[in-house]
């Protein structure tokens, strides 16, 4: 007795001591973004889900539910290098088994020093992301840049059919593109019209509130799956971009601000003074999004809305159809670049060329047992000297393998397609950041990568999306993918209807420059979900004889679907803080 007293407060304790920092539980819900109701994944009940934030140096642990009938999911923390814990990058079949339904997960990982910036968590299953994502902040304690407060734009696009129609025709004989969303999502919000059953009321175009006289970081997020977007808010341009995909970089100007799937910009925005609003007679202003680089574009909105209190300030009505605004707040037509090659930071490194081809057809689904489960059961060996004679391809893997410790440049190609367009392709990375060398138009050579390197105003600075380079850049070969250079003959010809428009002949070319430091098997993908489903993505197999060791009690929920990790009464959790030692 004197002894069950005296455990018990110890026990409680413990289990105190023991709890994930964050919980996060996917389900399937009614979202309504434009009115028109779809059944979809949702994280606590919500689309977006919950922001979370960070803190730069944290070690974090976050629990996963998967609350779904039918479905597998896993969370993918979009842009965390992911450095000494490959195992939480959440990708199905190549660093994980997915979720299962009923299951959880739990994903560990640490911040590094130096983290601190604007990223997003999303599920990597199927088409899931089309609601299932949201905001993840790492602060910082000082930041470099002085500002009052943040705002977040998550930028989505929403569909009305279901993720499961829109893979099935993805994947379907014959092949059916989803074609262009029905609406433009900010912060989960559209205005849109509808009638009948399968409409909800009170959807509205998304307002945020802001101060006068006030320096704001807005963080604009592209958890879009397909669209690219331009975008400006009337009367407040130049916008001071300051990070991009969770780096900071050397203040720069943009007269407008471009983002696609996968990418993280942030820009300084100081708000009016009240006499200038006065002047104005304004406290309303609209922030226009066009999309670019497709056959046709959409249009979408959001509101910038000063808390000035005067009674004849003309109000703008969020509950109302949006006006044309491509007058009011003009957008430029589609041109490579942006302000990408203006930009400056951190400083390049020097080794080897590899060219990046991909003869494989990606899918989620392969190989049956995920790649960094193999590699931990010591069952993974990739053929370096094989795949390096192969432009870096290894067919008896189907990845590209890459030594612990090597830098190597990624050359991707984006070559026009065999119907004669050219797409605009995000490839984003997963693990650590590489630095973006140059990009061109045109063919590549070293010659023309010489060009373009000396065209650089600034060091090379790292991302992990393709920034605003898209169309001109961030492309493996498409003749490269055996979806489209050795289809299914249905699957080919389809393809063709889907993806006509204007001929293009261009090539354009970009160079990654990696250096594989952090061990683990990572995606390198088109963030375009549903050219990932169609298999455009590869897997990076960096340092399998280098994986960090498992947390300790994490084995068990790791090497097997949905078997769950269960902590011994009183057992210390020592896997959870083993993984900070050698930072
Ligand atoms: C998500 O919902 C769960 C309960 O359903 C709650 O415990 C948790 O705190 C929520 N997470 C966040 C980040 O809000
Ligand atoms: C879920 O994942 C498991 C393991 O990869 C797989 O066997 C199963 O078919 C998947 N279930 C669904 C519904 O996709
Ligand atoms: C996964 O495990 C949980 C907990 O043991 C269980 O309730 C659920 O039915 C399992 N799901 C599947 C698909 O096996
Ligand atoms: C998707 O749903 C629409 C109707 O909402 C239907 O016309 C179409 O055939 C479906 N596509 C697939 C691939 O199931
Ligand atoms: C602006 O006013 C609204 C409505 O009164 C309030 O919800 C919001 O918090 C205010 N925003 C700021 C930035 O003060
Ligand atoms: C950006 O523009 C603003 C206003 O025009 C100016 O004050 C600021 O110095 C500019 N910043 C940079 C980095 O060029
Ligand atoms: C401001 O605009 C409102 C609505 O358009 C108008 O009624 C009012 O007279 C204007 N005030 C000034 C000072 O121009
Ligand atoms: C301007 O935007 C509207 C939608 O807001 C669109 O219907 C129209 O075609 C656009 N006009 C031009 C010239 O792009
Ligand atoms: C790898 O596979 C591709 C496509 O099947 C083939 O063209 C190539 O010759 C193979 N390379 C090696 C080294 O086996
Ligand atoms: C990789 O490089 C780091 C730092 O230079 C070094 O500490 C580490 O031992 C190297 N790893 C291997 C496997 O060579
Ligand atoms: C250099 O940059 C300019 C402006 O961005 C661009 O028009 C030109 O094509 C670039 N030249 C090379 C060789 O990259
Ligand atoms: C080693 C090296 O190249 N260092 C350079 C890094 O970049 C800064 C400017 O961004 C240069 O001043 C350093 O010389």
């Amino acid at each position: 007795m004197y002894q069950l007293l005296l455990l018990l407060p110890l026990l409680a304790q413990l289990s105190l001591a023991w709890q994930p920092d964050h919980v996060l539980r996917i389900a399937s819900g009614p979202v309504a973004a434009d009115c028109t109701v779809r059944n979809s994944a949702v994280i606590n009940g919500t689309s977006p889900g919950p922001t979370i934030r960070l803190k730069e140096g944290d070690h974090v642990w976050i629990r996963v539910y998967n609350d779904m009938e039918g479905s597998n999911t896993t969370l993918h923390w979009h842009g965390i290098s992911q450095y000494l814990s490959p195992f939480a990058d959440g990708t199905p079949q190549t660093s994980q088994w997915p979720i299962a339904p009923g299951g959880y997960f739990d994903y560990e990982f640490l911040l590094q020093p130096g983290s601190a910036g604007t990223y997003m968590y999303h599920t990597h299953v199927g088409v899931q992301i089309v609601t299932a994502y949201g905001a993840l902040i790492v602060e910082e304690a000082k930041p470099p840049f002085a500002y009052d407060a943040d705002l977040i734009l998550l930028l989505g696009d929403f569909w009305h059919a279901s993720d499961a129609n829109i893979t099935k025709g993805l994947l379907g004989t014959p092949f059916t593109w989803p074609n262009d969303p029905q609406a433009l999502t900010v912060n989960g919000n559209a205005f849109g019209q509808c009638t009948g059953a399968a409409c909800r009321a009170g959807c509205h175009t998304e307002v945020l509130n802001v101060l006068p006289e006030t320096t704001y970081r807005v963080r604009m997020i592209g958890a879009m799956g397909l669209s690219f977007i331009y975008t400006s808010i009337d009367a407040h341009s130049p916008f001071t971009v300051i990070e991009l995909d969770g780096g900071y970089i050397a203040a720069h100007n943009a007269s407008y601000l471009e983002i696609s799937s996968g990418q993280r910009v942030s820009f300084l925005l100081r708000t009016k003074s009240a006499a200038e609003l006065r002047a104005l007679n304004q406290t309303d202003f609209w922030a226009n999004i066009e999309t670019r680089w497709r056959s046709t574009r959409d249009y979408g909105a959001w509101i910038l809305r000063y808390n000035l209190t005067q009674d004849d300030f003309p109000t703008l009505d969020p509950y109302a159809p949006i006006p044309a605004l491509n007058k009011t707040v003009p957008l430029p037509d589609e041109a490579p670049y942006w302000i990408t090659n203006d930009l400056s930071a951190g400083n390049g490194s020097t080794l080897g060329v590899y060219w990046v081809v991909d003869q494989y057809q990606y899918t989620e689904n392969w190989p049956q047992v995920p790649y960094l489960v193999q590699a931990y059961e010591n069952k993974l060996h990739p053929d370096y000297e094989g795949a390096l004679a192969n432009g870096g391809f290894d067919n008896s893997t189907n990845s590209i393998p890459i030594h612990i410790n090597e830098t190597v440049d990624l050359v991707f190609l984006n070559l026009a397609s065999f119907v004669g367009t050219l797409e605009a392709h995000p490839w984003h990375i997963h693990g650590a950041h590489p630095f973006l060398m140059a990009q061109g138009l045109g063919e590549f050579s070293d010659d023309a990568y010489t060009a373009a390197r000396q065209n650089r105003t600034g060091q090379p600075y790292r991302l992990d999306t393709g920034v605003g380079a898209c169309i001109s850049s961030a492309v493996l070969p498409l003749s490269h993918y055996s979806s489209f250079s050795v289809p299914q003959p249905t699957r080919r010809r389809l393809f063709t209807e889907q993806h006509h428009g204007p001929a293009r002949h261009e090539r354009r070319w970009m160079v990654y420059r990696l250096s594989a430091v952090d061990a683990g098997a990572f995606l390198l993908h088109c963030h375009i979900q549903p050219h990932m489903t169609m298999g455009m993505a590869t897997v990076l197999l960096i340092g399998m004889e280098n994986l960090p060791s498992l947390p300790k009690g994490f084995l068990g929920e790791f090497m097997a679907y949905n078997s769950t990790r269960t902590l011994a009464a009183g057992a210390q959790p020592a896997g959870y803080f083993e993984l900070v030692e050698g930072l």
